[in-house]
């Protein structure tokens, strides 16, 4: 806490002293926070630094979108279509798809974006005649369906170097890498109070929006979550429809009184159990044999950012999440994330009631 001197006037009353400024009370935004980090990438050019900057842009303005969402007419189904993944897309998915490319096309930063809401990659022109090194995968408004009900929402992001020849256009191949080649990765929660919250590799911070000043400011330095939680987040309306090692755990959770809480939002799911510990699972059901969320958009940036935080994420079967060779720019998964103890008992469930060889 700043502390004040007080100085005493010759008339004998005091005036407090101006405090000095604290250094751990300084605003840090955003943007100071990325440059002032650009010594940690190994390929410090300023490209991922402006990337996650024009990231952090969009957010804003979504976030303003979000935020009017009952206000204008902006909720509900867009006109007749459908996404990539077959899934419905809201009117504020589209908006929201829109102003991430936008930004990241006027920049020029990237080469090529993939997004749950396009069927192909989307090639970025060169700004300046400057060849870009890295592509951006994201999933624009996670959890949308829960929009029309106020309930939080999120964009996930992660961005990779590219591995074709940078004269030349980009590849399917350059997004098709595994979570481990991921050079930064995150989140912004459009929630009570919006969040971004990401990691290059070294750590994981969040920047609370300040809607003051409009600026993304330090709010949760080098973030860690729980080793341990006595939450449990999954669709359990699909109990029956699960495989016997996920009845099995479930019970397990039940027993040992882990409170469910389930958003129905992945981005917002995580943040609460990154914060307070807990696990998350989506296993494979009937109408989703191999799972229903998507590896590229959902899954590797979401377990990049728990295990900086010290967390663990698998699929279902026991696969390191970030291990996953991508074959598809729209492969789904199944996963159990969170913190590494509850992981790792799922884990001996699994093990030990598996009808599959692991
Ligand atoms: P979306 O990307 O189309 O919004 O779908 C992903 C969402 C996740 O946020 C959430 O965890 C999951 O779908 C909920 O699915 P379900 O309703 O089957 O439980
Ligand atoms: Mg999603």
């Amino acid at each position: 806490m700043a502390t004040t001197t007080k100085k005493t006037s010759a008339n004998g009353t005091s005036t407090p002293a101006p405090a000095a400024p604290q250094p751990g009370n300084r605003i840090v935004t955003l943007d100071e926070f990325i440059i002032r980090s650009e010594k940690d990438f190994e390929y410090a050019t300023g490209e991922l630094t402006g990337l996650l900057r024009d990231i952090g842009v969009a957010a804003k303005i979504i976030n303003r979108e979000v935020n009017k969402a009952g206000l204008v007419n902006i909720i509900g189904v867009a006109d007749g279509s459908d996404n990539a993944s077959g899934d419905t897309q809201q009117k504020l998915d589209v908006y929201a798809n829109d102003k991430l490319i936008e930004c990241l096309q006027n920049s020029g930063e990237c080469c090529a974006i993939a997004s749950e809401e396009n069927e192909d990659i989307i090639q970025v022109a060169s700004v300046n005649n400057k060849a870009s090194n890295y592509v951006v995968l994201f999933d624009p408004l996670d959890g949308s369906s829960n929009i029309d009900v106020n309930v939080s929402v999120g964009t996930i992001f992660a961005i990779y170097r590219r591995k074709s020849d940078p004269s030349g256009p980009a590849t399917r191949e350059d997004f098709l890498q595994p979570g481990t080649r991921q050079v930064a990765a995150g989140y912004v929660l459009y929630g009570t109070s919006t969040i971004l919250v990401y990691t290059t590799g070294h750590g994981v911070n969040g920047f609370t929006l300040d809607p003051s000043i409009g600026e993304f400011c330090l709010s949760h330095r080098n973030m860690r979550i729980p080793d341990n939680g006595q939450f449990y987040a999954v669709n359990q309306g699909y109990y029956s429809k699960f495989d016997l090692e996920m009845r099995r755990y479930i019970d397990h959770c039940s027993d040992q009184n882990y409170g469910l809480r389930y958003i129905g939002s992945m981005v917002s799911d995580i943040h609460r159990i990154l914060i307070q510990g807990g696990i998350f699972l989506y296993p494979s059901t009937r109408k989703y044999p191999k799972g229903k969320l998507r590896l590229l958009y959902e899954c590797n940036p979401l377990s990049m950012v728990i295990e900086q935080a010290g967390g663990k994420s698998l699929t279902t079967q026991l696969k390191r999440i970030l291990d996953m060779e991508p074959r598809e720019l729209h492969q789904r998964c199944t996963i159990a994330i969170g913190s590494p103890r509850m992981v790792d008992e799922l884990n001996a469930f699994v093990e030990r009631y598996s009808a599959l060889p692991l």
